[in-house]
């Protein structure tokens, strides 16, 4: 049984991939970490180990300790944190991904998933059905350490034989964690914001539509480009991955569906400019060739989803993270 290590652990993506990793390999062979333990279902749910993606030393010996032959790095700061603080963007983005891919070409560890996004593409991306192999001139410091990153990892995998897989995340939209400092947060926020005020004040414009995925079909896409077998795994940069595409008055009108009397405005920031410079569409022909995907949630679905698990967990005592 193999036994995973991921940094990262307390975030949006990263703990509910603990969880579902937790259910597979069973507890004991998952460990999850982060600086802080402020996720307690993450901390309480199985071995947890306090850690900083840029020590190198302190993932090594974590990585000795617990016998850790696969890694998911999934800290990260993204795009929108990133803008307010791009040199610690680049440390924190490019350094963790140094030091994961170099204990890797050690033998340290067998194999690595690393996360890219569709912050990779820029303003002079064709941006409807954006191809897997196109122009690519991210505008945000997030989209240019994911590009650099993704060069790297292919680097790694030519050079030195590092088994390293990844996959351009669109907007993941989940009920359990909050996502924090994307631009694609809204999408989340929306569904709160709908349950708790029946209103919400978007920092996009109505019209902007981006790529997004439930956290489902995300963790189902993660769990299976890394069970595919190596041979199957032909783009080793990383691959584009698409399931909805809708704008904020589309969402709108989908919470709507449940929630007759929600209203939304429109007050763009900062954001929206970062949101113009993405695709708005993804052509994910090839992972879906190479390793079989298939995302399973339309908007419709996913809405129904989010307003029923959320109002659950509203009118429970539970916090909500
Ligand atoms: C962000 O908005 O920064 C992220 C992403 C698309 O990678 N959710």
């Amino acid at each position: 049984m193999s036994k995973v290590l991921i940094i990262g652990a307390a975030g949006q993506i990263g703990s509910e991939l603990t969880q579902k990793l937790r259910e597979i390999n069973g507890k004991d062979n998952v460990v999850a970490s982060d600086i802080n333990y402020s996720n307690t279902h993450v901390v309480n749910s199985g071995p947890f180990e306090i850690l900083d993606a840029k020590d190198f030393n302190a993932i090594k010996n974590c990585i000795e300790k617990h016998h850790i032959d696969t890694v998911y790095l999934m800290a990260a700061m993204l795009s929108a944190t990133g803008e307010k603080h791009p040199m610690m963007a680049w440390d924190l983005n490019m350094n963790s991904l140094f030091h994961v891919l170099n204990l890797a070409k050690e033998g340290v560890i067998k194999k690595v998933f690393w996360p890219s996004s569709i912050a990779v593409f820029g303003p002079t991306t064709p941006s409807v059905q954006t191809p897997q192999h196109t122009t690519m001139e991210p505008t945000t410091v997030y989209g240019i350490t994911k590009q650099v990153g993704e060069r790297w990892c292919d680097y790694y995998h030519k050079q030195y034989g590092v088994d390293v897989r990844s996959i351009r995340y669109p907007g993941i939209i989940s009920w359990k964690t909050m996502p924090g400092g994307g631009t694609t947060d809204y999408a989340v926020e929306i569904y709160h914001k709908a349950i708790t005020d029946k209103r919400y004040d978007c920092f996009l414009s109505e019209n902007t539509e981006l790529p997004m995925m439930f956290m489902e079909d995300a963790i189902e896409a993660t769990l299976q480009i890394m069970k595919a077998p190596s041979e199957a795994i032909k783009i080793r940069s990383a691959y584009n991955l698409a399931a909805i595409s809708f704008t904020p008055k589309q969402i709108a009108a989908s919470i709507k569906k449940h929630i007759p009397d929600f209203k939304i405005g429109y007050n763009p920031d900062f954001r929206q400019k970062i949101a113009d410079s993405w695709p708005k569409s993804i052509d994910d022909t090839q992972a879906r060739l190479d390793w079989n995907w298939k995302h399973n949630y339309n908007l419709e679905q996913m809405t129904k989803e989010m307003i029923f698990q959320l109002e659950k967990k509203y009118s429970s005592s539970e916090k909500v993270t």
